[in-house]
């Protein structure tokens, strides 16, 4: 940003109401609450001579706490805060069981406030409220009033009604034990362990206040290949003073649960869910838990999968499992969340079908506080994956959707990939499970299906980074997720722009471009990794880079060459009638669309289908051709981008400037390395030409394959 000279004061009042002179603090995500522009600062102090607060709780001193950072910082004035109400220029704040009875008649439309849901209104006499049924409405309701503030609009319009459509908006942290965080590419966990209960990072109530604003009403604190430890007494302890910091802010916390705990810290001899000690020792477990967290939310669990424990250990099923942690869970209100995510190495049926085969047939079977948590799409978190066929199928268990926002199979912190276009992407399919509009959006708001316990998981991109996401972009990507975890059928493009103006600056100039830049590059990223389809083709273990040849891990599905089965004749996973059939997992409609290459979306021809490297797509280009013109165009993509950014130097502080830009620079040579590694891999293969258009690999094959990263971050050590 351009440093205005002190002695052009006039310039300096210029630029102050045209650019956005503040600095932009990384570590304050997209609270930054920057100066408002100078008339509509004016308005906005008519209406806030003072705040009044209804209560006096820890809800309210949130509050309060909000809106003396919010108005201080938008408006250059710190707010007095009353107890008394005022004829005009206030900012009322009330629970609707506190509100006035001179303010509740015929006021607000109570039909339209749903549970956690807020208004927001103009009163007469300069006057705005903020009410709501419950604690967490009102402070969702505060950091709406105050993003519509930064975000621009004038003080008389002020008019909205909002409430979640989905319960449980929760984080995953896949954080360790000794402060590891698996998959994480920012740094450490941001727990520490050793320290706490008796030391509270400052940063704990900064994560709860983000998370709050987005409105993420919990978290689970701990990785899914779970450690028991964490259900130990001095643990709990600790998990006791994160639940007090998060209390006043909505945010419940829930723990993953080791399957073979009674083994590993209660002394049994196993774990058998049909057990009786087994089962009298998890409520003992889940008593003493309660007794230090009264509000625990429950348990995440990742059973018999990846080596995991699980009740299949002691043929059972996943239903047995669940049910017994549910019955423990049940008399304090908690409730299990059992993933789906399970494969077999003992199973060579194709491993994007094993989920729905173990759990379709036991659909009936759950306990009324389970909900099953299933990853977007059916292998695991690819740049591009069709939605997970569970979605719809399951009519009588409740399901989540379980996304990852950081970045494992996407370019790590160090690619600038605007997630919540993806998720859109998966929200917007239609299952046609339930009749008209049976979207995997309204799978999860349950809309579709009747559940009443519905829920969406993130596993988070946080470390302890200072800008807590490694790339400064990457913080799009938690606040994106958090509002379609609020609202599952909200445009991405809409998050876009709201977290471009509450983070940087409202000025079109910049909004568009960058809008435009962010949307676009969800599509980038898959063209220059795993373009036409293709998926987990990346380096093993770390998954770090291009790694299409590998094919020496222990387990076929753990292998490039298992995924996209290239051979001298062609590419691509048959998933059709006369191949693995997985196709026949989804609604005749979705059957449709993919069954004939003629006619499936390019964008998942190699995901359902083995093609001859000639195959003709409708654009007259050979399936050959249009690979190495699409990983080219991911790679002109990334250049596109830099020069986007370049354009926006006076929009954003310099060292938030130039992190970005060297990123990206980073993002466009693995972006070439991708399609160096990628193509130079496959013509060998087939030994055809390379594709005139497509720039030719700089380097041999060799030299590609030789290239390893023992110290890649998110691993964890014991793989390396
Ligand atoms: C895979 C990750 C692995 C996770 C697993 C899971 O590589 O680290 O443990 O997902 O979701 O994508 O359980």
């Amino acid at each position: 940003m351009r440093t205005p000279s002190l002695s052009l004061l006039f310039c300096l009042t210029l630029l102050l109401s045209s650019y956005n002179l503040f600095s932009q603090d990384p570590a304050k995500l997209w609270l930054q609450y920057y100066p408002l522009e100078e008339g509509l600062k004016e308005e906005f102090l008519t209406y806030s001579s003072s705040v009044f607060l209804a209560g006096e709780n820890s809800t309210y001193d949130v509050i309060a706490e909000e809106f003396r950072l919010g108005l201080t910082g938008m408006l250059n004035s710190e707010p007095e805060f009353s107890q008394q109400l005022a004829e005009s220029g206030q900012i009322v704040v009330a629970l609707r069981e506190d509100l006035p009875s001179s303010l509740t008649d015929g006021l607000v439309d109570w039909e339209q406030v749903g549970e956690e849901g807020y208004v927001l209104k103009t009163l007469g006499n300069n006057r705005l409220l903020v009410t709501a049924t419950d604690p967490n409405g009102l402070l969702y309701g505060t950091f709406a009033l105050l993003h519509q503030m930064q975000l621009g609009e004038s003080p008389d319009n002020i008019l909205k009604y909002d409430s979640p459509r989905v319960n449980l908006r929760l984080l995953n942290h896949w954080d360790n034990l000794d402060r590891t965080v698996e998959r994480g590419y920012a740094g450490f966990s941001i727990w520490n362990w050793h320290l706490l209960p008796d030391y509270l990072d400052p940063r704990y109530k900064e994560y709860a206040r983000a998370n709050a604003s987005i409105g993420i009403n919990g978290t689970v604190l701990t990785n899914v290949n779970a450690n028991a430890l964490i259900l130990t007494e001095p643990y709990l302890e600790k998990v006791k003073a994160l639940a007090g910091v998060f209390r006043p802010y909505g945010i419940k916390i829930y723990l993953t649960a080791r399957f073979s705990a009674p083994i590993e810290i209660g002394g049994l001899e196993t774990a058998d869910p049909l057990n009786a000690d087994v089962q009298q020792w998890w409520d003992g477990k889940v008593e003493e838990i309660y007794r230090h967290i009264p509000d625990f939310g429950g348990f995440l669990v990742k059973a018999n999968s990846e080596g995991q424990p699980g009740p299949q250990n002691y043929g059972r099923t996943h239903a047995d499992g669940a049910n017994m942690l549910a019955r423990s869970l049940a008399p304090h209100d908690g409730i299990v969340m059992w993933r789906a995510f399970v494969y077999s190495d003992e199973n060579p049926q194709d491993r994007a079908m094993q989920a729905y085969d173990q759990f379709m047939p036991i659909d009936d079977a759950f306990a009324e506080n389970v909900i099953v948590q299933v990853k977007n799409g059916p292998i695991d978190f690819q740049p591009r994956e069709p939605f997970h066929p569970m979605f719809g199928a399951m009519e009588k268990t409740p399901l989540m959707m379980e996304f990852q926002i950081t970045q494992e199979y996407l370019g790590f912190s160090s690619h600038l990939v605007y997630l919540p276009k993806m998720f859109e992407e998966v929200l917007q399919e239609d299952t046609y499970q339930f009749g008209e509009n049976s979207t995997v959006a309204r799978i999860i708001t349950g809309e579709a299906t009747g559940q009443r316990l519905t829920g969406m998981a993130g596993v988070s991109n946080i470390g302890n980074e200072e800008n807590w996401t490694g790339h400064p972009i990457a913080q799009a990507n938690w606040y994106g997720y958090g509002r379609l975890a609020w609202d599952p059928e909200l445009s991405s493009e809409e998050i876009a722009g709201e977290w471009l103006g509450l983070t940087f600056t409202t000025d079109k100039q910049f909004v568009e471009p960058m809008t435009s830049l962010l949307i676009r590059s969800r599509e980038s990223v898959v063209k220059y990794m795993t373009p036409l389809g293709l998926h987990h083709i990346m380096g093993a273990g770390h998954h770090y880079g291009p790694g299409p040849w590998v094919d020496f891990l222990g387990r076929p599905e753990w292998n490039s060459v298992y995924y996209h089965q290239a051979d001298q004749n062609g590419i691509g996973f048959d998933r059709t009638v006369t191949g693995s059939n997985a196709l026949k997992q989804y609604a005749p409609e979705v059957v449709e669309k993919f069954a004939d290459p003629a006619t499936c979306p390019k964008e998942y021809l190699l995901w359902f289908h083995h093609l001859p490297w000639d195959f003709q797509l409708n654009n007259g280009h050979t399936l050959w051709q249009e690979m190495g013109l699409t990983y080219q165009e991911g790679v002109d993509e990334v250049s596109e981008m830099i020069n986007t950014w370049e354009r926006m130097e006076e929009y954003v502080d310099e060292p938030f400037f130039l992190h970005v830009r060297s990123l990206l620079t980073i993002q466009h040579n693995e972006s070439i390395w991708w399609k160096d590694a990628c193509m130079s891999y496959f013509q060998d293969i087939n030994g055809l030409d390379y594709p005139e258009g497509m720039e030719t690999p700089e380097k041999p094959l060799s030299y590609y394959k030789s290239l390893i990263f023992p110290y890649a971050p998110g691993i964890q050590p014991s793989w390396r």
